[in-house]
């Protein structure tokens, strides 16, 4: 991809460039004066968030690919249009293509109050038509202030309704597994693991991840809330346009199956994702569409 072109449409001065990061990848490096905020133009994926006066709130593995076909590892996964593995076909990639494919960027903007926005979209294409026949406009709205907003829009634009899955896989950086907590779940229900229904529920306060958890919480619109003691922080995830929020930490055994994952990486990381699966699929009809969001932002504990 040739960035001078796209910079000398895309780029803000001072504020917004496009470079090649990874071994090659496009990235748009966002400064302004909120925030440093790092977008991947492949799968226009978020891979950094660094607000003023605090670390880095998302995790990115050190050990991820950044390599075209294959999933990045860490920041912010757009899952789309299915969640987790294909239904019916194992071959099919997990949690969908549009992680998997080149974004277009189709513009970038300072916003009146300092923020910075960057939106990108994709279409179908002979890939994404190989893996799911619908036509549909993808639209990513990622706005870096104080907080860091994404907008997951997807449109319809063939001639007959779908049903599909979106989330927005965020992975966030604690100090340490040991001292966060994670508030807004009480009384939700959940699947647990692999369980094949929302049988479990949370009947605490806060969350403490002691062991490997993938919870599928259904039925809950509640923002969630990182506690760390470790940085003194709290990270606020907020949430529209989702029923479903997923908490995943692999644990220490998974932590090192997963090749781009470092062996210790589960103690750095948790996943607080906004979702729409399970008892959640969206269905659009033609000409219409679905929003997704989620909004992050850190504040002293
Ligand atoms: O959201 C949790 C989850 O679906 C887990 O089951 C785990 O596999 C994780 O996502 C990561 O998926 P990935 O395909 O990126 O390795």
């Amino acid at each position: 991809m040739k960035l001078s072109p796209l910079n000398k449409k895309f780029g803000i001065r001072g504020k917004l460039e496009i470079i090649s990061e990874h071994g090659g990848l496009p990235v748009a490096v966002i400064n302004n004066e909120f925030a440093q905020t790092l977008v991947s133009i492949y799968g226009a994926h978020v891979l950094s968030f660094q607000p003023k006066n605090f670390s880095e709130v998302l995790w990115t593995s050190s050990k991820s690919m950044f390599e075209e076909g294959i999933p990045i590892r860490g920041g912010i996964p757009v899952c789309f249009p299915w969640f987790g593995p294909h239904s019916s076909d194992p071959e099919k990639p997990q949690h969908g293509f549009a992680r998997l494919q080149m974004w277009k960027i189709t513009g970038t903007s300072s916003l009146p109050g300092g923020e910075t926005q960057i939106c990108l979209n994709l279409q179908q294409n002979p890939e994404s038509q190989k893996l799911w026949p619908f036509s549909f406009l993808a639209e990513m709205i990622i706005t870096a202030g104080t907080s860091l907003n994404v907008a997951f829009k997807c449109t319809n634009t063939g001639g007959e309704k779908f049903s599909c899955s979106d989330a927005l896989h965020s992975y966030f950086t604690v100090s340490d597994i040991a001292n966060i907590r994670i508030k807004g779940l009480k009384g939700t229900s959940y699947y647990n693991g692999i369980a094949a229904s929302a049988t479990s529920k949370q009947n605490d306060e806060y969350l403490n991840i002691e062991k490997e958890e993938n919870r599928r919480y259904v039925d809950t619109t509640a923002e969630c809330i990182i506690e760390d003691s470790g940085l003194s922080r709290k990270i606020r995830v907020a949430k529209t346009g989702s029923r479903v929020t997923v908490v995943w930490n692999p644990g220490a055994e998974n932590s090192k199956k997963i090749t781009d994952m470092p062996d210790d990486g589960y103690k750095s990381m948790v996943c607080v994702e906004a979702v729409n699966a399970y008892d959640d699929i969206v269905t659009i009809q033609p000409k219409e569409s679905h929003t997704l969001t989620t909004s992050i932002e850190v504040e002293t504990l």
